[in-house]
């Protein structure tokens, strides 16, 4: 029997003529845009009705990993503690070793049995569900770089233990590109135990978001579930999101997260309290209490919340509607900001995002990345979320740009990304926030930012250091840092909490903490003066070229300055 296939094919080749092909779809489909298409029901009634499954492969489990027996490390979800102090110094020298590289405990992963029991602590409501619908069967996407050989397989034995596996098409492993030997033949023999497992293997390193393309493209269920390579799935995660998917196609759907200890590996299973939320000023994906107007519009325990953004690595989503939306911006590297991307995307273009209360998947929380990027992080990592900016935030990406002051690096090629958007006639950001996720916190506005540029001497205002400080005028180094500031709409020039303060006294200017009581307002007229609000002196510049003084307003062009950019009116 062949089993854990090897597709051979220049995978990013295929995978981006798919792209193509989707974007190019000019004829989308109408009913998916109205979000009331249904799936095709498949699978057979009587072999959902069935919670304890019989195995369709025809496989003994047991045979190829038996169990644990129930008091071995780390059954039933329990954590395990190894003290290093007991541990010879050869021994310790390795755990340390794992814990650096997979920046979890490897080495107590590896006590424990792979086919772990959890217990189910759902609510009782979720449990006292009957799944008596046909439900549409699911390719289950996994990318992996370098992953843990015992997290790995407990992720896949999760599933195999505790889904009906008549509704599970295929589980397809996705190796980006992994350098560990482990994860080759041993790997593709373990798999080929296990009919169900399909290995493909990128030929380079693509990240996991390129990675999932490559799931994708090799994807037959009908439904995609995506899951991190470090999951373990509680009893019952899988139905209650195929069915909200095989009640409306549009739905994406994501179980509650509960975590795995990166120390101990104990398993946490709290309800569902949060959903996902996003920070303009950072672009970053958040958890976020669960909004009132949310509770309050729920019916019954059992019923999904609505989310305004999901955390990315594992939901569901009906392939169809998938690659109607536009699969994922193969344009982003290695890790992030696909999660926001696809969140603005599904909620803008007609979709929904739901966490179901009743499925729960756990997942290990490390402190860091434990792998090589390539390149440095930040910079990866800035780059994707301009593209989502670039795309999806309207006006409102400017937010983003600031913390950055818009040094925005080369974040690539948009286009094909904002033609999508406009072929799907997604609504404006501004929509999102008011009907998807109205307690944004919205950055105060910023009218103008940059230098600030003096028209007579062509010198820069600079702060001259940390507050409190002494701002002059100096050559304009190009660099940020001092010479950033920020017009706000209430007229301070400000960076953070500090503000460029007036002395009316002293006819002279500071650099200090924002305060009650300071002259800290200014006008910035159409002529480009800075009055002190309230006065009718103006921002100068004297002796030697430098010296910041205040004048009474004149039409000195040592009076005038100039903004690298207007932002709003
Ligand atoms: O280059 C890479 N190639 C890969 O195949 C980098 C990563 N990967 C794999 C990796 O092995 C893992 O299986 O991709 C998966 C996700 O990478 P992680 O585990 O390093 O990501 P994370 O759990 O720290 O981060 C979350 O945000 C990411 C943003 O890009 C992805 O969306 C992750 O899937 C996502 N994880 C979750 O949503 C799990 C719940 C965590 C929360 C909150
Ligand atoms: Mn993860």
């Amino acid at each position: 029997e062949k089993a854990a296939q090897m597709i051979e094919a220049d995978p990013m080749k295929l995978i981006l003529q798919q792209i193509k092909d989707v974007i190019n779809n000019v004829n989308g489909d109408s009913e998916l845009n109205q979000g009331n298409k249904k799936l095709p029901k498949k699978s057979n009634e009587s072999e959902n009705k069935k919670q304890e499954f019989v195995n369709p492969l025809g496989l003994d489990f047991d045979a190829i990993e038996p169990r644990a027996s129930p008091d071995a490390p780390g059954e039933m979800g329990k954590s395990y503690v190894v003290h290093t102090r007991d541990l010879p110094p050869v021994e310790k020298e390795k755990y340390d070793k794992m814990f650096e590289q997979h920046q979890f405990n490897k080495y107590v992963s590896d006590k424990i049995s792979v086919r772990r029991r959890l217990p189910d602590k759902r609510i009782q409501s979720c449990k006292d569900v009957v799944f008596d619908k046909p439900l549409p069967r699911t390719s289950i996407i996994i990318c992996f770089h370098n992953e843990a050989w015992s997290v790995l397989l407990r992720t896949i034995w999760s599933i195999l233990d505790r889904s009906p596996l008549n509704l599970i098409k295929e589980i397809i492993l996705v190796d980006d590109f992994s350098s560990l030997g482990e994860l080759k033949k041993p790997l593709e023999d373990y798999m080929a135990q296990l009919k169900i497992v399909k290995i493909v293997r990128t030929k380079k390193r693509e990240g996991l978001i390129r990675a999932r393309l490559l799931g994708y493209s090799v994807a037959t269920g009908e439904v995609l579930t995506f899951l991190d390579s470090h999951c373990e799935c509680v009893f019952g995660w899988l139905e209650p999101m195929l069915t909200r998917i095989a009640e409306n196609q549009t739905r994406a759907v994501a179980p509650v997260i509960n975590s795995i200890g990166h120390h101990a590996f104990g398993v946490d299973q709290h309800e569902a309290r949060d959903v996902g939320i996003v920070h303009l000023d950072t672009l970053s994906f958040h958890w976020g209490l669960i909004p009132k107007r949310e509770t309050q519009r729920r019916t019954s325990p059992t019923e999904p919340y609505r989310s305004p953004t999901m955390a990315g690595g594992i939901f569901s989503i009906s392939k169809e509607y998938f690659a109607h939306l536009g699969l994922y911006d193969a344009g982003m590297e290695i890790w992030g900001g696909e999660n926001l991307e696809m969140s603005f995307r599904i909620w803008t273009c007609g979709g929904s995002i739901e966490l179901h209360p009743c499925s729960h998947v756990a997942h290990v929380f490390r402190f860091k990345s434990p792998y090589n990027w390539g390149r440095d992080p930040q910079l990866i990592l800035k780059k994707n979320t301009i593209r989502v900016g670039e795309v999806w935030l309207d006006e409102y990406r400017f937010h983003y740009y600031e913390n950055h002051q818009y040094r925005l690096g080369n974040f690539g090629d948009v286009s094909e990304r904002k033609a999508l958007r406009q072929r799907l006639q997604c609504k404006p950001f501004s929509w999102y926030i008011e009907n998807v996720y109205p307690e944004m916190t919205i950055p105060e506005p910023v009218l103008y930012s940059g230098e600030v540029r003096n028209v007579a001497y062509d010198q820069c205002l600079d702060s001259m250091g940390q507050a409190p400080a002494f701002p002059k005028a100096q050559p304009c180094h190009g660099l940020g840092g001092n010479e950033y500031f920020r017009y706000f709409k209430n007229g301070e020039v400000r960076m953070k909490d500090v503000c460029l303060v007036a002395r009316e006294e002293e006819r002279v200017v500071v650099w200090n903490v924002c305060a009650e009581r300071q002259l800290r307002f200014w006008d910035y007229t159409d002529d480009n003066h800075f009055v002190v609000r309230g006065t009718n002196l103006c921002l100068d510049v004297t002796e030697g070229k430098q010296k910041l003084k205040l004048n009474p307003c004149s039409s000195s062009s040592t009076q005038k300055w100039t903004w690298t950019r207007k932002l709003a009116d």
